[in-house]
């Protein structure tokens, strides 16, 4: 049974500050989360909306020595690029924090201390890697070597890139640390575990039993661990880079990322409100809903949710975890390491003022259930003949209309007839069909619905023709306009959620305002729809005659201003008769082609890049030796110089020439699969060498007497091998 909650605290994952952030994961977890808490707000709904920066952890360590710089500089360059992309999309976090603050640094220990001083963990002794030189333990990601599965070299000691296999550091064939170089040497160290196992039980109660309702992906995800039994994991590390464990004798150790980041969305919470944070994550009348991609399932529904239960004290779970699967790019799998990815902050830079198309199309093609797969191409599609074609043009040609006809003025609505009333009754259902997807985090659904409206209006007023109705009857063009001005405030509303920026413009066109709920960004002083001098709606600023210094007013344009909110989503008459509207304004621009060419050129010479250095890589691999052989199986080879007489290439075949050869004993015919290395031409007149008595072979009706002997590279290059000095043809080799 669905319960009842005052408020509505929802997380995102805290990005590693490590790198930028791109549009996987944007549609996965930062894009489904803005437009939940949107529409929330819309409801009336007070929600908190809580993200950060997650700062430690081995990535910013590497990251900072490749750069040669510290952590701390990394941390503060990428925290600054990532808020600034989340803000420039219309991301507007309640807080966006950071966990290298000193709130966080005192909250994460504290948590450690007290399950620590309550014996909540287990300590353990093992053996880890250890390098001599530098003098440090090694993180996993420390320690490079060959992979033993592909054989790739620069295979880390937890997973291999090239193979994608998943590794251990001792699997590695040859492990160096990559500090140092040296050969890293096991050490005994001692560390704290929380004991997942004990939570196993209480864990299945809860989500197994629980929350059957939610996604498969997660669930699923939650009952094979489960069912593979939990095993305690160490919450500390050996690292000079993060939360030191707060406890005597633990130098040179810190708390695991994964273990002090989730307790970062307490610590942005308490930043934020010092006073007033416990209601928003002790109270059981708050409903938590942890936004995430695939990859952070265990974390945010076995591992953190059990180290909130070993600390008690009241902190509620989630109630949700409604997690992403991946977003694949032009077909090829993100990666941040082979910059394969749209990044955020570029595309606002290549595309300003496109916020909303991008939030569009990572919503229209949402992984939610599956890999989805993100195109330029589609991209510009959806744009063009979606977000243009459709809801620009519907909404354009019902303003300009307005503004030709009656002055920009909301014309009266006379009788309906059947067309009206037939459009206007399937916009409560549409509504209703949103609102069941929204609360159930079906984004790419609702938008669907959303999009449903705008097409709805686009056919009303393509059909009913008010541009030729108003040549002989007003009073209709009036009923037909006012329709289509009412869907158009309709669409200001469905679209808050998913193109902000698109539906402020609208509603700036039509002269409304929206209530946007309790605002929280200003930290314990909660302001319900309500204004202090100088700030004010999208349309509305209170000056100071209407309130004075340090008073609250509700909107200034109460009256003149329709205040849109989601309940009038499909009701009657939203905007009143004589309602007056601004003038006429875009709503979305066509995206032509040389755009999106620029986008697919950058990918294609990331792409040749990526190409021509595996080519390269593999250049230089070379074969295992063969098995031992005699000196009389050896010299039964007999392997001589020959002089190219003739080259031809064999008709339909790509890789085959037919050569004629003089061997110094006599002319023959061999046929060689070099094409793709040497046109016949240049063949012509050199000198080889060749294996004379191989027994002969037809190769395509042809007989071939001997083989050319190549040098061949790991890439598959191949170049013939030709004495030093031209030799009388027939010289022996050997
Ligand atoms: N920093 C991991 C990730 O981006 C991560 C999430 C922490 S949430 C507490 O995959
Ligand atoms: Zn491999």
């Amino acid at each position: 049974m669905e319960k009842n909650f005052k408020r509505t605290l929802v997380t995102c994952a805290l990005p590693y500050a490590n790198g930028p952030v791109h549009i996987g994961h944007l549609a996965g977890v930062y894009v489904p989360a803005d437009i939940y808490v949107r529409y929330l707000r819309l409801r009336g709904e007070d929600v908190l909306y809580v993200c950060g920066s997650d700062e430690h952890g081995v990535p910013i360590t590497i990251k900072a020595k490749q750069q040669n710089c510290t952590p701390q500089d990394i941390v503060d360059k990428y925290h600054r690029i990532i808020k600034d992309s989340f803000t420039g999309l219309g991301i507007n976090f309640d807080i966006y924090g950071r966990t290298s603050s000193d709130v966080h640094d005192r909250n994460a220990s504290q948590f450690f201390r007290k399950l620590y001083d309550e014996g909540k963990f287990v300590t353990r002794e093992s053996e880890q890697y250890y390098d001599p030189e530098a003098k440090t333990f090694l993180a996993d990601r420390y320690i490079v070597g060959t992979c033993p599965k592909c054989g790739a070299e620069g295979a880390y000691g937890d997973q291999c890139e090239k193979c994608g296999s998943t590794l251990s550091p001792e699997e590695l064939i040859n492990p160096k640390s990559k500090l140092s170089g040296a050969e890293p040497v096991k050490k005994k160290t001692s560390h704290w575990y929380l004991p997942l196992d004990q939570y196993e039980k209480w864990l299945g109660e809860w989500i197994l039993d629980g929350h059957k309702e939610w996604r498969s992906n997660v669930y699923g995800q939650v009952k094979s661990w489960l069912d593979g039994g939990l095993q305690p994991r160490a919450v500390s590390r050996d690292l000079d880079w993060g939360v030191p464990v707060p406890v005597e004798g633990a130098e040179g150790k810190v708390l695991y990322v994964w273990f002090d980041a989730p307790i970062g969305y307490v610590s942005n919470t308490q930043e934020l409100l010092p006073q007033s944070w416990e209601k928003w994550w002790k109270s059981e009348d708050t409903k938590l809903v942890h936004f995430i991609g695939k990859d952070n399932i265990v974390f945010h529904c076995i591992v953190f949710p059990s180290m909130l239960k070993a600390y008690g004290d009241g902190y509620i779970l989630p109630e949700n975890v409604p997690a992403n699967e991946f977003l694949n790019l032009e077909g090829d799998k993100i990666s941040t390491s082979r910059n394969w990815a749209v990044w955020a902050h570029e595309y606002l830079q290549d595309f300003p003022g496109k916020q909303d198309v991008m939030r569009y199309v990572l919503t229209a093609n949402a992984p939610e259930t599956k890999d989805n797969d993100f195109s330029w191409k589609d991209f510009q599609t959806r744009n063009n003949s979606e977000l243009v074609a459709i809801f620009g043009n519907f909404v354009n040609r019902a303003v300009v209309l307005t503004h030709k006809y009656f002055e920009g003025k909301v014309p009266a609505c006379g009788e309906l007839q059947d067309v009206d009333r037939e459009t206007l009754a399937q916009i409560p259902e549409l509504k209703a069909s949103m609102e069941r997807n929204l609360d159930n985090y079906h984004f790419r659904e609702a938008l669907k619905d959303a999009m449903a409206i705008a097409r709805l209006g686009n056919k009303y007023i393509s059909d009913t023709e008010p541009w030729k109705v108003a040549k002989t009857d007003m009073a209709r063009t009036a009923t037909i306009l006012n329709v289509s001005l009412q869907i158009c405030a309709d669409l200001a509303i469905a679209f808050e959620p998913f193109t902000p920026f698109a539906a402020e413009k609208l509603r700036k066109m039509l002269g409304v305002c929206i209530c946007a709920g309790i605002d929280h960004r200003k930290g314990e002083q909660e302001t319900v729809n309500t204004y202090k001098q100088g700030e004010g709606c999208a349309l509305h600023t209170v000056s100071s005659a209407e309130v004075p210094a340090d008073a609250r007013t509700s909107c200034p344009g109460a009256d003149g201003c329709t205040c849109l909110s989601w309940d009038l989503l499909g009701t009657d008459n939203i905007l009143p008769e004589g309602h007056q509207l601004a003038q006429a304004e875009l709503l979305f621009a066509k995206i032509e082609d040389d755009a999106i060419d620029a986008q697919l050129a950058r990918l294609d010479a990331i792409r040749a890049e990526r190409e021509a250095a595996a080519k390269a890589e593999a250049a230089k691999q070379v074969a295992p030796q063969k098995e031992e052989c005699s000196f009389e199986e050896f010299e039964k080879m007999d392997i001589r110089t020959a002089t190219v007489l003739e080259a031809v290439k064999v008709p339909k075949t790509d890789k085959l020439l037919k050569l004629t050869i003089d061997t110094g004993i006599d002319k023959r015919t061999i046929v060689s699969g070099i094409a793709e290395y040497y046109a016949p031409e240049d063949m012509l007149g050199k000198q080889i060498c060749i294996l004379a008595n191989l027994k002969p072979r037809t190769i395509r009706g042809i007989e071939s007497h001997g083989m050319i002997l190549m040098a061949r590279q790991g890439d598959g290059k191949m170049r013939f091998i030709t004495p030093q000095e031209v030799l009388a043809n027939g010289a022996q080799i050997g």
